[in-house]
């Protein structure tokens, strides 16, 4: 999976993409910075099986810090975009195509009013924010629709002419947005609109599927960047008013960005998502550092966080639903092969069964599953067996793999 920054240019994606993963990406002092996109890790916490069990453990793909694994997670910062990006405004649908592979968003706003539709400094809260959510919505709705619509002549006959599944066509249309089956049949499901045979559709209709698409197979959360000015607080309470069912979370990226930077430099002990920190060499200080740090001390007192971390993964966790599980390959020690001890945490979709858990390992494991253990539980569990988060699962398989 992978989440993309999302949202108007200049309000501070790059910011936060930097300030998750540490990657180098360049900030703007005008909009239209980021022309290809960045990627880069960022992590987000699971609580660690290993204090529970009472052992020590030695991880491979995550880290544990005082029983919080942090398990890598992927991002993308791309383009930003101005209103008729769909029709080639600003960057155009660059964003756009950067954005297909993406699995949920992460739309960054300014909450606090100062960048204009265009991504020009205004006067803080001149801007509403609220009107930032709602263009995005429309510019990608907007453009999934030029995409449907080219076809459109081809799908209607597909299915008046040949009689041919319409979500097989419509899914082919739109699979370079990894828009799945599954998501077109839950979208015509739910749209009593879009229960009469689609030749009969009419472009509100299409907008409807559009719209709908856009939701399931994109799920966001909101950014609601620059917490530290203080026309964000309003702006806040009407977002999570205007749209109930998208996570708002307020965040500050460049205070984030300005801690991850402190830590890395030994100035101050502090993790992602944590409520305060620690001055480590308070005399290496400059008035300046010690200013903004007092600053943002008071931020994360009001706020409780920076918001960053949080976002991230609410966008894997709330919106994706994605579940941490601990593959072993002895139940008993909880160890791979080489008796490492709690190695891997991989995230997989709610729902995996042990059997798609052995196929996300290794092609072979899935072939020849025979049935899976709860290293917890010692019980044995069957192919068809959902996964629950933080479950223990040695796979049993007719044919090996050594990883
Ligand atoms: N006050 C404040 N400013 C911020 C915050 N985050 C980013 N900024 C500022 O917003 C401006 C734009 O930041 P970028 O991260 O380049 O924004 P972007 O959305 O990636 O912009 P484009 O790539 O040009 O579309 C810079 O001046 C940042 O310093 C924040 O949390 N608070
Ligand atoms: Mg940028």
């Amino acid at each position: 999976m992978i989440a993309g920054l999302v949202g108007k240019t200049h309000v501070g994606k790059s910011t936060f993409f930097s300030a998750a993963t540490l990657a180098p990406a360049k900030i703007g002092k005008v909009p239209f910075t980021t022309i290809e996109p960045n990627r880069g890790v960022a992590s987000i916490r699971v609580k660690c099986v290993c204090a529970e069990l009472g052992i020590k453990d030695e991880p491979r793909n995550s880290v544990c810090v005082n029983g919080t694994r942090w398990v890598p997670v992927e991002l993308v910062d791309v383009a930003g975009l101005v209103p008729d990006a769909h029709k080639g405004r600003g960057l155009g649908n660059k964003f756009l195509d950067d954005l297909r592979q993406a699995d949920g968003f992460i739309q960054v706003i300014d909450a606090a009013g100062c960048t204009d539709a265009n991504g020009n400094p205004c006067e803080p809260g001149a801007r509403d924010p609220l009107d930032d959510v709602r263009f995005l919505d429309y510019e990608i709705t907007m453009w999934t629709l030029g995409i449907l619509k080219k076809d459109w002549d081809k799908i209607v006959k597909g299915v008046t002419q040949l009689k041919q599944d319409p979500v097989a066509l419509l899914g082919e249309r739109l699979a370079g947005l990894m828009v799945t089956r599954k998501h077109i049949l839950s979208v015509m499901k739910s749209v009593s609109e879009l229960g009469k045979r689609v030749d009969q559709w009419s472009e509100a209709d299409m907008k409807l599927f559009v719209d709908g698409v856009r939701k399931v197979s994109k799920p966001m959360v909101i950014a609601a960047n620059k917490i530290d000015l203080p026309s964000a607080e309003e702006n806040i309470a009407r977002l999570r008013d205007e749209f109930k069912d998208v996570p708002v979370i307020p965040c500050s990226a460049e205070a984030e960005l300005a801690l991850r930077l402190a830590e890395k430099k030994g100035m101050i002990s502090y993790m992602p998502g944590d409520r305060e920190f620690k001055v480590i060499k308070g005399e290496a200080l400059n008035d300046k550092q010690k200013e903004g740090l007092k600053r943002i001390g008071d931020l994360l007192e009001k706020w409780g966080n920076t918001g960053v971390q949080e976002a991230v993964e609410a966008v894997y966790i709330r919106q994706l639903k994605e579940i941490p599980v601990f593959p072993v390959e002895d139940s008993n020690k909880f160890t791979d092969h080489q008796g490492r001890v709690l190695p891997d945490v991989f995230l997989v979709p709610e729902g995996t069964t042990a059997r798609g858990l052995a196929y996300r390992i290794h092609t072979d494991l899935g072939d020849g599953f025979l049935y899976a253990i709860n290293a917890r539980s010692g019980q044995k569990i069957g192919e068809d067996h959902p996964l629950k988060p933080r479950d223990i699962i040695k796979i049993v398989s007719a044919k090996g793999f050594k990883g």
